[in-house]
Formats: structure tokens, C-alpha cells, sequence
């Protein structure tokens, strides 16, 4: 053999200072054994940006304009700085197929992890972001200050159309603002999506009319884009202002399609992130929750799930807390090895929703985690209260107050008889 055979190190320049303009990712990355650091980092910004496994015989001069950049390398971590002109306007989708794309099949790496990118304003200036956001909803739902609750119906599925309204009528009589389904229900045959949002509609308007309050429901449309805009389309004209999306399964091409869809209908997005975990739960390699939500804040979904930390789901009390400033800032801050600084402009915020596993016991721990700028959903933390689903809904308010109000959960029990029994059944368990 004779010639040099790759170009890998022309991806690597430890002086050069990112333009403004630069999107710029964090990754952690472990070399296979044999190669150096310094050419990991240039395979990933190689395959990542302009580059092939090989030197070319021949180079237009624009592609050195456009070949990425790793300009910081410190221990496993490495920042690379990607040039505009290699990002389609307004296309997420063609983003995730660069940065998030081939290089996790490198196997001159062992493990490679997206943590981060810093999106510049050239690049989210040509995204809406979400259509609600916090302001919106909270306009919609009529609620000023406390956190937004809701709950599924348990078990997750199984229930016919009308146990399932029946049972999100206790919900919303509870006290509760939403009825959410569950992930894997969309439209079954024990339970047809149409049948459902009609029982639905017709027990909102009776809870709202009981109650004085708004009512609302995150049901979900998640299907092939087509049949979901037909399920949009029904929701709206049933007076719905939310429509929920399981958006990691669905994929991001569709739910850009939905987001302009339903903006027209005024209807937000609620985002069920199934499936994250397969690709966000290993610490060395795959995806972080924290960029995912940083996508679906930029393609415009108005609320995402985004863990509990004491609940029966991974994720460490600071990864949901850097999930929620990514959904939530309107700037962050750099925050050494996980998180790089992002400037959202008017991209409106979106809330973080807190689900899976909790109960009353566990409510002022979340709030202390959120603060009060969340949704709370506590789904099986009501319906085996000892009293039923409406008793439960009472109880996780009660211990919401409660929480807001810096009072000891033990406390407010002795003069609110559900709250004591459900700490009577679940005391302050951590779930698993
Ligand atoms: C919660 C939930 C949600 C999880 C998803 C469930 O129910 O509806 O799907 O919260 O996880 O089915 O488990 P429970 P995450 O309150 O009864 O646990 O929110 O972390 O994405
Ligand atoms: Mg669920």
C-alpha cells in the first residue's frame, strides 16, 4: 500500500474557535483499543459532517467549508463544531441524520453518547417551537400558578370506551385538569378512539359544568400521520384543545407534519416519550433525554415527559432537572460535561410532566425537584386509594397544597380524611 489512506485528522483542530453560527454538539466517546483520541474525535466529526473512510482523488474547494470541526477535547469528552451550510432550514429530521445519525455504528468507537447541542439562532430562527406553551395552557386551563394535574386511567389498557370516560369523569371530579391515555392505546377494538372522544366529550362537559373548572385530556392520536390528522380534526370539533402523541415512535418527520397540523386546529401537543429509554438509558452511548426534549421543544410539542426521580422509572434527580431547563429556560447555561449554553430566543417554553409511580406521599418531592412550572401526573397513585379514583385525585391535591404551601404532608392528613388514607396505604414509598 502505498499514499495515505484516511483524512481523519483534518477533522481535528484544538485552536480553532467556533463561529457564531456554529452548531456546536458534546459528546462522551470511548475509542476502541489501538486508536487515539484525537482520531475518534475526527472520525466523528468526519462521519458525522463531510467525510468518507478514505482520501478522495479529487475535492471541490466548498468542502473544506463544510467538514466539521472537534476543537475541544478533554478526557472523554469531545466538542465539535458544525458549520451552517451543513443543516437544512427548518428540517430536524436531516439535523438527527448528522449528529445522530452513522456514528453510533463506528466501531473504531466503543461507546459514543450525544449529550448536547448548542442550536444558534441561524438554525432555530427557522423552527415555530411549541404553539401553546406554558402561558397558553395555563390561559386555556384557567390555572395560574399551581401545577397542572392529571392521570391514565389503570390498568393501562383493557377499559371500553365508556369505563374509560367513566373513570376520567372520577378523575376530573377529583379535582384533576386532565385525563391522559395510556401509550399503547390509541383505537382497539374494545376501544375506539371516535367512541371515546364522544363519552369523553360528553362527561367534560358535565364535570366543567359541576365543577366551574376547565377540563381537559390527552388522548392519544398516535398513528401514521394521515389517520393521526383525521383524530386531530376530531378533536377539535369536539372542543378539545390537546392531543397526545407518542413522539419517539411516531418520529420527528411526523411530528413537525402535526405540529403545523394542530396549530391550526389550536390544539397542543402533549409528547408520551416511549421508547427513550432504549437509546437514552445506557450513560456511555446512545442519546440524552435532555437533547431529545431539546428537539421536541424545537419542533414544537407543548408538554414532554420527562421523569420523576423517586418514582418507578429511571432517571437521576439531575437528569430531570436538566430535561426540565431545556424544556422550560428561555436561556441555560453551560454546565460542564452536561449541558452546553442554548439561547432559545422566542421559542416558547414547554412543560416538563412528571409521571410513573407516584402516589400523595411522593408529591413533595416532585414539587421540591419542579417547582411549581409542571405537570403532575399521578396515575395509579389514585386509583388504589383505598376510597377509588375520586378520593385519590382529592388526596394528591390535598398533598399538593400541601406541598406548595411548605406544610408536612402529616399535617394537612389530620384535617383531609383522603390524603390520610393514602399515606396510610402508601406512606412516602419510593416506588420501583
Ligand atoms: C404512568 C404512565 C406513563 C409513564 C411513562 C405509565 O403511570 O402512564 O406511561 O409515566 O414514563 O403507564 O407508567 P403510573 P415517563 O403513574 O401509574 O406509574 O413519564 O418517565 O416517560
Ligand atoms: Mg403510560
Amino acid at each position: 500500500m502505498s499514499g495515505k489512506i484516511d483524512w481523519y485528522l483534518e477533522f481535528v483542530d484544538l485552536g480553532y474557535k467556533p463561529a457564531k453560527d456554529d452548531l456546536v454538539c458534546l459528546f462522551y466517546f470511548e475509542p476502541e483499543k489501538g486508536i487515539s483520541a484525537k482520531e475518534a474525535a475526527g472520525r466523528i466529526a468526519s462521519e458525522s459532517s463531510t467525510g468518507t473512510w478514505t482520501t478522495l482523488f479529487k475535492l471541490p474547494p466548498r468542502m473544506k467549508k463544510l467538514q466539521a470541526t472537534a476543537f475541544e477535547i478533554n478526557g472523554n469528552h469531545v466538542k465539535i463544531a458544525y458549520p451552517k451550510g451543513l443543516w437544512e432550514e427548518g428540517n430536524a429530521v436531516q439535523l438527527l441524520s448528522g449528529i445522530a445519525g452513522n456514528i453510533f455504528g463506528m466501531k473504531a468507537l466503543k461507546n459514543l453518547r450525544l449529550i448536547d447541542a448548542a442550536l444558534p439562532h441561524d438554525y432555530i430562527r427557522h423552527f415555530k417551537g411549541p404553539h401553546h406553551g406554558i402561558d397558553g395552557v395555563r390561559r386555556m386551563m384557567k390555572v395560574a400558578k399551581r401545577p397542572l394535574t392529571g392521570a391514565v386511567p389503570k390498568p393501562k389498557i383493557g377499559f371500553s370506551a365508556a369505563e374509560h370516560a367513566q373513570i376520567g369523569f372520577e378523575t376530573w371530579m377529583g379535582g384533576f385538569d386532565f385525563v391522559k391515555d395510556d401509550e399503547n392505546l390509541t383505537s382497539l377494538a374494545f376501544n375506539r378512539f371516535d367512541e371515546r372522544v364522544r363519552l369523553m366529550s360528553r362527561l367534560r362537559d358535565k364535570a366543567e359544568g359541576l365543577t366551574g373548572e376547565r377540563k381537559g385530556a390527552f388522548l392519544n392520536i398516535t398513528a401514521d400521520t394521515e389517520t393521526m390528522k383525521k383524530r386531530a380534526d376530531l378533536l377539535h370539533d369536539n372542543g378539545w384543545n390537546y392531543c397526545m402523541i407518542d413522539v419517539v415512535v411516531a418520529g420527528t418527520a411526523s411530528v413537525m407534519t402535526m405540529r403545523d397540523y394542530c396549530s391550526d386546529l389550536g390544539l397542543a401537543i402533549h409528547a408520551h416519550r416511549a421508547m427513550h429509554a432504549a437509546f437514552g438509558r445506557n450513560p456511555k452511548h446512545g442519546i440524552t433525554m435532555q437533547f431529545l426534549a431539546k428537539i421536541m421543544r424545537l419542533i414544537g410539542v407543548t408538554s414532554l415527559h420527562s421523569g420523576t426521580a423517586v418514582g418507578k422509572l429511571v432517571g437521576s434527580r439531575r437528569d430531570v432537572t436538566a430535561v426540565a431547563d431545556v424544556l422550560r429556560e428561555a436561556k441555560t447555561n453551560e454546565l460542564q460535561g452536561t449541558l452546553l449554553g442554548q439561547d432559545w430566543g422566542r421559542i416558547k417554553p414547554a412543560f416538563p410532566v412528571s409521571s410513573g409511580g407516584l402516589h400523595p406521599g411522593l408529591v413533595p418531592d416532585v414539587v421540591d425537584i419542579y417547582g411549581d412550572e409542571m405537570i403532575l401526573l399521578v396515575s395509579g397513585g389514585i386509583h388504589g386509594h383505598p376510597k377509588g379514583t375520586r378520593a385519590g385525585a382529592k388526596a394528591t391535591m390535598q398533598a399538593l397544597e400541601a406541598a406548595m404551601e411548605g406544610e408536612a404532608l402529616a399535617d394537612k392528613a389530620r384535617r383531609h380524611p383522603e390524603l390520610h388514607e393514602a399515606l396510610e396505604k402508601w406512606g412516602y414509598m419510593k416506588t420501583k
